[in-house]
């Protein structure tokens, strides 16, 4: 079937913003969550059988059974196999399966990065209807028997956690099918035996969804006593604070591709990542709701100005402080984790150990680069190529999106337009940079095109719901979609990577996996309909709906699948030796193992650039720390000013791109007048100087898991004003970020956090110091970037300019030293070849700097590691310092040189020129009086 030249629509509707809502379901038309989101029982059915509590090692495993009560006739008679496991780093998980389900239920597989390892258990007791648990950090968990409920105690013995607290565990069992006859009519007052209408069938729009399996939907819920917030499960456009959602539709998790998204919104967009993090000043804990269905989550803060009074005074007994949330995924089992932090930043280390971290990117992708749909010929990229140096503005990566292919045949190319793509990217490599190429998921169902004929021959397709090769709609037109659960497809998929199999590509091209949600422009919601199949390995004695999984249980995860194949496939190509880097539009828990994420299609207008922050502050908090959003906006063109803004905010974000509908009017940086240009030129620089910085955060990303953008609770967790601050952040621990994303700011109104720890931040443009005292409003003209460095901190930088960041790598560096309020401060270094393993062989540079007000320290944190550079410290710069020590001598090597040094009293900033001292090494500066 051909759509209605859907592409064609969605071009003419560039200019005429805005989502078509009657694509997406809401609650009401997703059949699982109509049918649970009103389910709250009194009282939980489920009831743990004490009597089959075993404890051993780290796991407590026992029986669970529903109570089929009069009251309430929605859970039916049925057993459940539970266990409760100890985690390291104060973790728990439970969970919950049919003891004896009919067919398996799907565990989501990819989003763990490994089996999770395990704590110690202790049985404390077991008596009075409870169970008491401890692990090795003393944490406790308390179990009550009936009704099932699971309270977790922080290490003080306070409730952290509660789960099943509302009683809205639900699991629905799986059943057989029956024909319905007379004997189910007169049975009809017994409510269990009665079917839904929708168990084995529902219909969305023209699409119909055959749901062989019937209903299988799972809930839970989870309260956070003394949370005043709580954050997380991205991806959408809503704060970074969630709002309590009794008045309107839960937030949804659903990977799609949504056209125009809409921004203040719960509506699920390209990715969805189900955690959630809850803080109060008592302490940080997190829940992680391992589950790739399609899910939704009902949020109710008792602080809310929503929430009715008497609900709040009679659950929370008058003390205000409580958030609950609620999740509802169509399919799966009850599989949670519980992590008690208890500070911000425990709780997103344990989430990145479960689910990974962001491995060391290649130092070039944390540089800038410049994309379009799409730069049209080789002529184009090298025209484009040339411009950064005419304009003196420097540029990393040139990237193509899907037309530089053979009509949308991916690892092709359009042999008129692109008639020789190893030069062209010989051309490019000469000055330092790379090419990234889009290869979308959807294959060209083309007679003759070798990866159609392949996947049809060796059965690497995605099947639909009678098992024949699924048929979308996609670029190509008429499409179908590998079925990367099979380890055949993957493997297959991956070697299409090799340089042999993908002519023109080399170790400097990397890779943009675009579509992945998967967007299918024909399919329910612009996806894969959920009755598809894919690849089960296969078991004996099992056949029929248990040799399959459909589309449903995994939808969430198709495109980590993907990204992961990506991944492998890039490795492989140049023998494990080159770090690749990809870009990811679908994303879920543990994307960041393999791949950066971007925002997708926003548009040029002041309400996307204002909603990349938060954005991309749920996605850190989420283990995305690599995430950024088309600059420029996508959709509509940007006029000087947003312009302007856009490029000095996303130099202060990870991943810095520019890029723009195929429709749109060009908008290189220099094709706006001069004095916009020379504002984008300067924004770019200001990110090359900080590179050094964003690679060594990156790196410090790897060692602990935690953001590398950073919410201002995470530093100041007991600062009650920042819990929803969303339009400013922290680089590390180091830097302050307010972007200007206001059309004709004068000021803007900056919140320096740290009052009670007399923190003092510094203006990285004036080196003027600020006593944190919350709010202050900061002039601003067209090129100011309100940026500040925190007082205690070092920041290395490079302030040579060079076309690329690989010509950079022997430059001389400035550490800039702001001094806290002792006159004492800390930071770190980290180099290394910037693109392949060897650091890994200890081929590093690590560095940590120390300045007190006698001695300043560089020392090397591995001694063993040895890395060559040329570069050197060309200047230091201390910040906040009064008085100017009498001399400064370097120590290195044996030898001891006196430095130069001059005092600039109008803002008390001391430069020591030309230290001259190595990166490589260890050395020190003595001050004397
Ligand atoms: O490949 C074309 C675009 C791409 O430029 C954009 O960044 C993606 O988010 N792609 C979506 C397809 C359709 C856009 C309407």
């Amino acid at each position: 079937m051909k759509p209605l030249g859907l592409p064609l629509i969605f071009l003419l509707a560039v200019g005429v913003l805005g989502v078509d809502r009657n694509n997406f379901k809401t609650c009401d038309q997703s059949g699982f969550c109509k049918r649970l989101r009103p389910f709250k029982p009194e009282k939980s059915q489920y009831t743990l059988n004490l009597d089959t509590v075993i404890v051993h090692g780290n796991v407590l495993s026992a029986e669970v059974t529903t109570a089929n009560t009069e009251a309430e006739k929605k859970v039916p008679l049925w057993k459940y196999s539970l266990t409760l496991s100890a985690l390291v780093d104060g973790t728990f998980r439970i969970q919950v399966d049919e003891a004896d389900p009919i067919y398996p239920r799907y565990r989501t597989q990819l989003a763990l990065d490994g089996e999770p390892k395990a704590d110690g258990l202790q049985l404390v007791s077991k008596e009075g209807g409870k169970v008491t648990l401890t692990n090795t950090q003393g944490h406790k968990v308390l179990i009550t028997a009936e009704p099932l409920k699971f309270e977790f105690l922080d290490q003080n013995g306070d409730v952290a956690v509660v789960i099943n607290e509302n009683s809205q565990l639900l699991i629905e069992p799986l059943r057989l099918k029956r024909e319905k006859n007379d004997e189910d009519e007169e049975n009809a007052e017994n409510a269990v035996e009665v079917e839904e209408e929708g168990t084995w069938g529902e219909n969305f729009k023209s699409h119909h969804d055959s749901k062989p399996r019937g209903n299988e939907a799972v809930s839970l819920d989870v309260s956070f006593p003394d949370a005043d917030q709580i954050y997380g499960i991205p991806e959408h456009t809503d704060k970074f604070a969630l709002r309590t959602t009794t008045s309107g539709e839960p937030y949804r998790l659903y990977n799609l591709d949504v056209f125009e998204y809409e921004l203040d919104s719960r509506m699920a967009i390209y990715g969805a990542v189900p955690v959630l993090y809850a803080h109060g000043s008592k302490r940080t804990v997190g829940v992680f709701w391992h589950n790739s269905a399609e899910t939704w989550v009902d949020v109710v803060n008792y602080a809310d100005g929503t929430v009715v009074s008497s609900l709040v005074n009679l659950v929370t007994g008058g003390h205000k402080r409580r958030v609950d949330a609620r999740f509802i995924s169509e399919s799966g089992i009850v599989d949670v984790f519980v992590m008690l932090g208890n500070k911000p930043a425990d709780v997103f280390r344990q989430y990145t150990k479960l689910t990974g971290v962001t491995p060391l990117p290649p130092k070039f992708s944390l540089a800038y680069h410049q994309s379009r749909w799409n730069y049209v010929d080789e002529a184009d990229v090298r025209g484009v190529d040339e411009n950064f140096d005419v304009h003196d503005i420097p540029a990393d990566v040139i990237w193509l999106d899907i037309e530089y292919t053979d009509r949308k045949k991916y690892f092709t190319w359009d042999s008129e337009k692109f008639r020789h793509p190893a030069e062209m990217v010989a051309n490019l490599t000469a000055k330092g940079r790379r090419l990234v190429v889009i290869i979308d998921p959807h294959i060209k169902r083309e007679a003759g095109y070798f990866l159609h004929e392949d996947a049809t021959e060796q059965g690497l397709y995605v099947k639909d719901k009678d098992g024949n090769i699924y048929e979308g709609w996609c670029w190509p037109g008429s499409s179908s979609y590998l079925d990367f659960f099979n380890p055949a497809a993957s493997k297959y998929y991956s070697e299409r990577y090799r340089f042999e199999n993908f002519p023109g590509t080399s170790k400097d091209v990397h890779i943009w996996n675009d579509m992945n949600e998967p967007s299918v422009f024909n399919g329910p919601e612009i996806t894969m309909p959920k009755d598809c199949r894919h690849y089960k390995p296969p078991q004996d004695g099992q056949d029929g709906l248990a040799s399959y999984w459909e589309h449903r249980h995994i939808h969430n995860e198709y495109g980590l699948w993907q990204i992961r194949a990506t991944n492998e496939g890039m490795l492989e190509r140049a023998d494990h030796k080159y770090r690749p880097f990809i870009l990811t539009r679908s994303t879920f828990a543990g994307t960041q193992r393999y791949a950066a994420v971007w925002t997708g299609d926003n548009a040029a207008e002041w309400g996307f650039l204002q909603a990349s922050v938060p954005m991309c502050l749920s996605l850190a908090a989420a283990g995305v720390s690599f995430c950024g959003s088309d600059v420029g906006g996508f959709f509509k063109y940007p006029e000087p000013e947003l312009m302007t803004r856009w490029y000095q905010a996303g130099a202060y974000q990870a991943f810095f791109r520019a890029h723009s509908h195929i429709e749109t009017k060009r908008r290189e940086p220099w094709l706006y007048e001069p004095s916009t240009t020379a504002l984008l030129r300067d924004a770019v620089r200001r990110r090359y100087a900080l590179l050094d910085f964003w690679y060594t955060l990156f790196y410090e990303h790897t060692l602990d898991g935690t953001p590398v953008t950073r919410p201002y609770f995470q530093e100041y967790p007991n600062e009650e004003e920042t819990y929803t601050i969303d339009d400013q952040y922290l680089l590390g621990d180091k830097l302050l970020v307010r972007p200007v994303l206001e059309a004709g700011a004068k000021s803007v109104k900056v919140y320096l956090p740290g009052r009670d720890t007399n923190t003092l931040w510094y203006d990285v443009d004036s080196y003027q110091m600020h006593k944190a005292n919350g709010y202050f409003n900061q002039e601003v003209n067209i090129a100011k970037i309100p940026v500040y460095q925190r007082g205690g901190s070092v920041v290395p930088r490079r302030e040579r300019v060079r076309r690329s960041s690989t010509l950079m790598a022997n430059d001389p560096f400035t550490l800039v030293v702001a001094l806290d309020a002792n006159n004492t401060a800390q930071g770190s270094l980290y180099i290394d070849d910037g693109e392949t393993y060897e650091y890994k062989n200890n081929k590093y540079i690590y560095a940590k700097i120390s300045y007190e007000p006698k001695q300043m320290t560089y020392t090397l944190v591995n001694p063993s590691a040895q890395f060559s550079s040329r570069a050197w410290i060309e200047r230091i710069v201390i910040a906040g310092i009064r008085a100017a020590p009498r001399t400064a001598r370097l120590h290195h090597g044996g030898r001891s040189t006196a430095l130069q040094m001059t005092l600039h009293r109008g803002n008390d900033v001391l430069v020591i020129r030309k230290p001259g001292a190595p990166v490589s090494e260890d050395w020190s500066i003595q001050f004397a009086e």
